[in-house]
Formats: structure tokens, C-alpha cells, sequence
């Protein structure tokens, strides 16, 4: 076939203008002469997605070639945003598309905002494993990400009178230009039936049929590939069924096949334990073990290569039953004995953790998974019964080793593997096995047995890594220590990082150009160490000049923003400090509404000439609450209230705006960010993983006011910690607070007045707030297991400081300067570089130029 005379698409401004109108004439089938907005963008992405496709196509080909290893990213969610932008740039053709686009008649600007995002994440872990995709393809690094090509992604948030409202994520409505369907490609995915004679007959089954979405890096001819797959039934229709008049029964094996990758659950808070949610994990994980498997075997025969060949990471605990999935394809499936099995299978697996918050830890009843998945229950049994045979060996060592000690003393040893909590009279094997055996009993309910699928991970896999320093360390000694005891060498830590790419050079335009205009080059979007050159300039006049005015610019950007959607005029004088991030207690956004409240006190005490020395500050907010979370939502509801008070107040005026913007997501962020002057990471010290947003708010030269907490640490000791505006206690610290309870009346008398206003009805219903203040009071309650009452009165000192430091803009200035300079380390080509060389053991594959 004559392969070599296909025309491959051209990159000059007119050819790609053709190419758009011929788009929008023959696959958007829209009139060239009179185009809207949107079909001027459909035809036009669909000229980048032939230029995706035609670098995709020869680096998949070319890495066939050389059969290097590889890593897969196995992740439940990916949260993409919006493409269009980010694949024009990282091809290289932002000037030719510019000029294309601007024959066209509009601007890329114009049409990337038709583009709707892809949310298919709830956070910061879905939001990384979209950086990684991004820093995967930017370091010539074969890997290839999978998950789920949910039809419904996070859900839409509106405010209905000042509370949170939902609806569905209809993101795939005007089609996908981005992503590539292989309805060739297709694994059957069983769930179900029985066990007989050591062999599985699922009861149903299910196609998994891919859709590859290509990943275009920056500054390389690469384009990787994320493989999502979508739920689709064996059989689509039972004539049998129709023609007994019985519709409903004729569609039902469709409907419940689709139901898989119908929607991604919302929960970044409990309420796991779904049937369903376990059918998606092993859904996509079977799939990308199936489709991996299949491409090995098209090149090799022996399975003692595939841990040379491939890597798998899990991203959090979703994916782990890839444990049981992987050796029940090799012993079941391709004929291995169980220890050739799990010899390979903890060499090609990896797993990170993302959270210590003990509900996010998912454990699987295992009624369920006996139901569900009776094969893998059996190997997960078995993994159990050999692990807990090592540790009981391994506890009675260590007492006999120590003949003296009572088995409570030993306990209350750094480097003992019984449990710390470990009652008197109670046998020590049995306490370390009640604790960290895979198959354990559920605490809260006697007799019902849960498979901890994070300790199943680290147990089968070849490392456990924490996503920051702090992080690492505390999953060493709390969650995972009898583990981490007897696997040292397993645990690592790999600080998170964030693509500079979407988070600096393409949101904010302004800064890209003065930052290369500065450096002399623009070769810190690849290198971003480079960025460090900044800090001889810092205390540059000039260029302080310059950069308060590419921030004054995002800032103007922002507040037309903030007007269009809610409505409320913000002063561009203020400073503009911002909270983004999901909805949580430990993230304390409460805590900032205290203090916000506290504000408004003040002002409102203060006489005509006090107020002039306030500092005028504009306070955003956004994120989603699980909707069963009930708190999460009360916090929402206390920030639109608290702004309907302070923002119609003529005393106040333009010294204080509060605002909540409803419906947070990746493309949001990506305007917010540039703006913002002042960010918040304020969550107790000790529960959040890295935080990832800290480090897109300092690259773009925003300072911090934060805990000692995720990442926070590596940022203070990055940009010096007298840099950023640090409080609170350590994580040290935190138990024994937890433990000590004052009353709260005995705290900061600001507190107090807080409390009582927002009791005394200040902000609108009082009963309404009652046990949001209870929470983080009442001593029979929750006993403000997040710190926020202890914590308050150094926060106020902080945010003083932050006052003072705003007054004194060529300071406030230079520090910005220099946490963009200090962001180098942040980047997530930094990140997969490091897991790259200490944990997967996979190397750069650059694609030549043609
Ligand atoms: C968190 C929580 C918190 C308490 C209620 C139950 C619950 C359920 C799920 C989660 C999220 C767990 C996974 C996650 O998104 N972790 C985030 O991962 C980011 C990337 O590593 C990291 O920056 C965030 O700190 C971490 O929360």
C-alpha cells in the first residue's frame, strides 16, 4: 500500500485556515459563511486532534520499535480541563494558529472558552495524574496512562439561594474531538458467578472498549496516550424479550453494562463501599492488565520479562485489586504457579498514597467482594493468611528477643510491631494481626470482616511512596508502621509537582512573557529550575514595576469574572486573597470565615479614621462539597452568607468583599490563580497529603499564608521559611492537643465574638449555623477535632502580618518575584523524573525528528 503518499497535515497559517473551514464544511457539517463561535471551535479542534494523531501515531510506532519498558499510570480519575490551548502550544503552533485563527476573525481566547472540561476528578489526585500525563510526554517517557471514560464527570455546582447546588456533568454533548475510539479494542470484563475446580465462571460480563486520548508534551515530538475505556454490554439487545412485548428486560443487560462508566463518584469524602464503585475499579484495572498483557505477549514469550518490561502505578487505593487482578491473569489465565506469580506481580507494581484521612483508606466488605469477584477474594485470602503467618512470626520474635520485656512495654517502643494501643492481658500477635492484617474485622461493627486494599498494596507491590516529605514520614510511623518495620527499603517519598505548562506559561500569558523577557529565553518552561535566575532581579525597580502589572491585569481579568457570574463589583485595589480547593473540615476553610468574620467585627468597630489603615482585601472562594457530606455544605453556605452581609454593608464599602464562585474546576482555577496576591493552605498540620495547588499559586508569584503541613514544608524551605506566613502547631503536636480540650470560652476573646455573632443571628439564620460552631466547640461534640479554636488567634497574627507586609508593595513584590523563582522544584517534570529513575526504572525514549 502506497502508505508513504498520505498527506500528513501542514503548518502554515493558510493551511491550517483551509484545513479549519474544511472541518467545520464536512465533519461539523456547518455553513463556512455564516460559522457561530462554537462551530468555528469544533472544526478547528478537530484540525488539532489530526495533528495530535499524526505525532501520536509515529511515537507509538517508533516505541514499538525500540520495546522499551514502560510505566502505566492506573488512576480512577483524570482531570484533564480543557485541551485545546494546551495542545496548540505544546505542538509548537501557537504562532500559526494565532494568525489562522485571527483570519478567522477571533482569537484563541474566543474558542478555548467554547471548550467544555473534562472533570473526570474530584481533586488534587486527579488533577496530579493530569500534570503526570502532561510531564510523561514532555520527558519522552514511554507511559501511557488508564481509567475510565466516565460519560458523567464532577458534577455541575450552582448556588440555589446561597447553598450548594448539583447537576450532572454533561461534558461529552457536543461530541470529543480529543479522544480517538477503538471499538476494535475491546476486553471482557467479568463479574460475579462461581469458582469451580480452581476455575472462575463469571455470571455477567461486560466489554471494556477503549478510547485513546493522545497527550501531546512540550518541546518534543512525543504524544503518548491516555486509554480510557468505556462500559458497553456483550450483548446491546434480546430480541427474545422484545418480541414477549417486554422492553424494559430487552435493554436491562445494556443499561446495567453502561451503568459502569456512567459516573464518576463524587465522593472525596466517605461513603464508600458501593458495589458499583468496586465494579468500575476492577472494570478498568483488568482492562489495563488485559491490554498491557496482550501487547507483551505480541513481543515476548517469557513472563519472567514483564517486570522489565512494565510498570504499574496505583493512584491511591482505587486501583489496588490490580494485586489480585494480575497474579489471578497470570496463574489462571497464562498458567504460572502462585510464587512465580507473585514474584513478578511485586516487581511490576507500585502503589502511591495520597491521604492519611482514615475514611479515605477504602476497605471492601468482604461479603462484597466474595459476591463480586469470588476468584479474586480466594487469591486475596490467600495473600492474607501468608502475610499474617510472617507477621505473627515475626511478633513472637521480637518478644522472645526481648524475654523481659511485658509485651505493653515492648508495645510502647518506637521499633515494636505490637501495637502502641495493645490492651493489657491481650495477646500481642493477636493485636498486630487485628491491626494490620489485609482481611480485618470492622470496628464498628463486630462480625463483619473488610479487606484493607491499601495494605493489601504495599504487601504486593515493589514500593509505597507519600506524596511529600511530611507525608512519607508520618504514613511510616501511623498507617503503615509494622509494614514500613519490616519493609524498609519499600517506602519512599515523591513530592508532588505540577505541570508549569498549563499552571504558568499558558494561564498566564503575562508572566510567561516577562519571566522569558528577564531569564533571555523561555527554556525554564522545560527546565524549570531555571526560574531561579530570577532572584538576582528581585529587587530589580523595573521589573517589580512590571510585575505588579501583569497582576494587576489577571486581577481586572478576575473581577470581570467575578461581576458576570456573581454579580458583585470588586475594588482591583484590594488585595485579592484566595481559598480554592474541595470542601473539606480538615482544609478548615471555616477557619479563614472566622477570621473573615473577625475582619468585619473590627471594621465595624472601628471609627472613620481607624478604618482607612485596614488593608482592603477581596476574599474568594471555590470548591464542591460531596453532597453527603453535611459540614462541607454548611461551610459553603456560611461563606455566601457571610458575603451577603458584608458586601451590601456601606460602612464597609470596598474594605472587604467576600465571594464564593460557584462551580470550581480546572479552567476556573486557571483564571483565579494568575490574580490572586494571597492564598490559603491552612489545614490542621498532619492531614493533607502535598496539597498541589500551594505550588500553582507560587509559581505564579502568589504569596502563601499556610500550616506547616504537605508540601507547605518543602515550599517554606524553598522560598525560606520568614517568606511565608506560617502558624499554627505541628503535626507533633496534634495528638496530644486533640487530647488536652479547653473550653472555648477560654480562648481568644475574638474567637467569642465570632462564636456569638454568628449565634446571635448576625449572618442570617442562627439555628442554621448552631452546630457548624458546635463543631469546633461543644466538648461533647466533635471536640474541633481540626484544631480550629487552638489555632485561631496565631492565625489572626499571621494575617496581620500579611496586612503589614501589603502595605509595603516593593517588599510584598519582591517576595513574589522570589517564590516564582523558588518554584522550580515544584514542577512536575521534576516529580516524574524522580519516580521515573527511584521507582519505575524507565528511560526517556525521544522520538527523532523526520
Ligand atoms: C480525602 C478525604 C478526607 C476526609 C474524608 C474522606 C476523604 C476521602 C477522600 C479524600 C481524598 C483522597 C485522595 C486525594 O485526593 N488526596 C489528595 O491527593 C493530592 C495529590 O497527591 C494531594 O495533593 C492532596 O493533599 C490529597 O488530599
Amino acid at each position: 500500500l502506497p502508505v508513504e503518499h498520505l498527506p500528513h497535515p501542514k503548518n502554515d497559517p493558510d493551511s491550517i485556515e483551509q484545513d479549519v473551514l474544511s472541518k467545520v464544511s464536512y465533519t461539523i457539517g456547518a455553513d463556512p459563511k455564516a460559522l457561530t463561535t462554537k462551530q468555528t471551535y469544533r472544526g478547528l479542534a478537530w484540525t488539532v486532534r489530526e495533528r495530535l494523531i499524526d505525532s501520536f501515531n509515529k511515537t507509538q510506532e517508533y516505541w514499538k520499535s525500540k520495546d522499551p519498558k514502560f510505566v502505566y499510570y492506573l488512576s480512577a480519575e483524570f482531570l484533564m480541563g480543557r485541551s485545546l490551548t494546551n495542545a496548540v502550544y505544546n505542538l509548537g503552533l501557537e504562532g500559526e494558529y494565532g494568525e489562522a485563527i485571527r483570519k478567522l476573525g477571533y482569537s484563541l481566547e474566543d474558542l478555548q472558552d467554547q471548550e467544555q472540561n473534562a472533570s473526570l476528578g474530584n481533586g488534587g489526585l486527579g488533577r496530579l495524574a493530569a500534570c503526570f500525563m502532561d510531564s510523561i510526554a514532555t520527558t519522552d517517557l514511554p507511559g501511557w496512562g488508564y481509567g475510565i471514560r466516565y460519560k458523567y464527570g464532577m458534577f455541575k455546582q450552582g448556588l440555589d439561594k446561597g447553598f450548594q447546588s448539583m447537576a450532572p456533568d454533561i461534558w461529552l454533548s457536543a461530541g470529543n474531538p480529543w479522544e480517538v475510539y477503538r471499538p476494535e479494542l475491546a476486553y471482557r470484563i467479568g463479574f460475579y458467578g462461581e469458582v469451580k475446580d480452581g476455575k472462575w465462571i463469571p455470571a455477567e460480563s461486560v466489554n471494556a472498549v477503549a478510547y485513546d486520548n493522545p497527550i501531546p508534551g512540550f518541546g518534543t515530538n512525543n504524544v503518548t496516550n491516555l486509554r480510557l475505556f468505556e462500559s458497553q454490554p456483550v450483548n446491546e439487545f434480546n430480541l427474545d424479550f422484545f418480541n414477549e412485548g417486554n422492553f424494559d428486560e430487552a435493554t436491562q443487560e445494556k443499561r446495567r453494562a453502561e451503568d459502569i462508566s456512567a459516573v464518576l463518584y463524587p465522593n472525596d469524602a466517605t461513603d464508600y463501599g458501593r458495589e458499583l464503585r468496586l465494579k468500575q475499579q476492577v472494570f478498568f484495572v483488568s482492562a489495563a492488565i488485559q491490554d498491557v498483557i496482550a501487547r507483551f505477549k505480541e513481543q515476548h514469550s517469557d513472563f519472567n520479562e514483564l517486570p522489565n518490561k512494565a510498570v504499574f502505578t496505583m493512584n491511591d487505593t482505587h486501583p489496588t485489586i490490580a494485586v489480585a487482578e494480575l497474579m489471578r491473569l497470570l496463574i489462571d489465565q497464562e498458567g504460572l504457579d502462585w510464587d512465580n506469580a507473585w514474584a513478578i506481580t511485586t516487581k511490576t507494581l507500585a502503589f502511591t498514597n495520597h491521604t492519611v484521612m482514615p475514611e479515605a483508606l477504602e476497605k471492601w466488605p468482604v461479603k462484597v467482594m466474595t459476591k463480586l469477584l469470588p476468584r479474586h477474594m480466594e487469591i486475596i485470602s490467600k495473600i492474607d493468611s501468608i502475610w499474617k503467618g510472617s507477621l505473627a512470626d515475626r511478633v513472637k520474635a521480637q518478644i522472645e528477643a526481648e524475654p523481659k520485656a511485658e509485651a505493653k512495654a515492648a508495645a510502647s517502643e518506637e521499633s515494636s510491631l505490637v501495637p502502641e494501643d495493645t490492651e493489657a492481658g491481650e495477646d500481642p500477635v493477636d493485636a498486630a494481626l487485628a491491626k494490620y492484617g489485609i482481611i480485618c474485622e470492622n470496628p464498628w461493627e463486630k462480625g463483619v470482616k473488610l479487606v484493607n486494599m491499601a495494605f493489601m498494596a504495599v504487601i504486593g507491590s515493589k514500593s509505597t511512596n507519600g506524596v511529600a516529605a511530611i507525608h512519607s514520614d508520618i504514613i511510616k510511623h501511623t498507617i503503615f508502621k509494622d509494614f514500613y518495620e519490616i519493609y524498609p527499603e519499600k517506602f519512599q517519598n515523591k513530592t508532588n509537582g505540577v505541570t508549569p505548562r498549563r499552571w504558568l506559561a499558558y494561564c498566564n500569558p503575562g508572566l510567561r512573557e516577562l519571566i522569558t523577557k528577564t531569564l533571555g529565553s523561555n527554556e525554564w518552561i522545560k527546565h524549570l529550575e531555571k526560574l531561579s535566575g530570577l532572584k538576582q532581579h528581585a529587587e530589580d525597580k523595573e521589573l517589580q514595576a512590571q510585575w505588579r502589572a501583569v497582576k494587576q491585569e489577571n486581577k481586572q481579568r478576575l473581577a470581570k469574572y467575578i461581576k458576570a457570574n456573581v454579580g458583585v463589583d470588586v475594588p482591583t485595589n484590594a488585595m485579592f486573597d484566595v481559598q480554592i480547593k474541595r470542601i473539606h473540615e480538615y482544609k478548615r476553610q471555616h477557619l479563614n470565615m472566622f477570621s473573615i468574620i473577625n475582619r468585619y467585627l473590627e471594621i465595624k468597630a472601628a471609627s472613620p479614621e481607624e478604618r482607612k489603615k485596614f488593608v482592603p482585601r477581596v476574599c474568594v472562594f471555590g470548591g464542591k462539597a460531596a453532597s453527603a457530606y453535611y459540614m462541607a455544605k454548611k461551610m459553603i453556605r456560611l461563606v455566601t452568607a457571610v458575603g451577603e452581609v458584608v458586601n451590601n454593608d456601606q460602612e464597609v464599602g470596598d474594605l472587604l468583599k467576600v465571594v464564593f464562585l460557584p462551580d470550581y474546576n480546572v479552567s476556573l482555577a486557571e483564571v483565579i490563580i494568575p490574580a490572586a496576591e494571597l492564598s490559603h493552605h491552612i489545614s490542621t498540620a498532619g492531614t493533607e497529603g502535598s496539597g498541589t495547588s500551594n505550588m500553582k499559586f507560587q509559581m505564579n508569584g502568589c504569596l502563601i499564608l499556610g500550616t506547616m503541613d504537605g508540601a507547605n514544608v518543602e515550599i517554606a524551605q524553598e522560598i525560606g521559611k520568614e517568606n511565608m506566613f506560617v502558624f499554627g502547631v505541628d503535626a507533633e503536636d496534634v495528638p496530644r492537643l486533640r487530647e488536652e480540650r479547653k473550653d472555648f470560652k477560654d480562648y481568644d476573646p475574638r474567637w467569642v465574638k465570632v462564636m456569638d455573632s454568628l449565634l446571635a443571628g448576625q449572618f442570617g439564620d442562627a439555628e442554621y449555623f448552631q452546630d457548624l460552631v458546635d463543631n469546633v466547640n461543644d466538648m461533647t461534640k466533635s471536640n474541633d477535632w481540626f484544631l480550629l479554636a487552638n489555632d485561631f488567634a496565631d492565625y489572626l497574627r499571621a494575617q496581620k502580618d500579611v496586612d503589614e507586609l501589603y502595605k509595603d508593595q516593593d517588599e510584598w513584590t519582591r517576595r513574589s518575584i522570589l517564590y516564582t523563582a523558588s518554584s522550580g522544584f515544584f514542577s512536575s517534570d521534576r516529580c516524574i523524573d524522580d519516580y521515573a529513575r527511584e521507582i519505575w526504572e524507565v528511560e526517556p525514549v525521544a522520538v527523532p525528528s523526520s
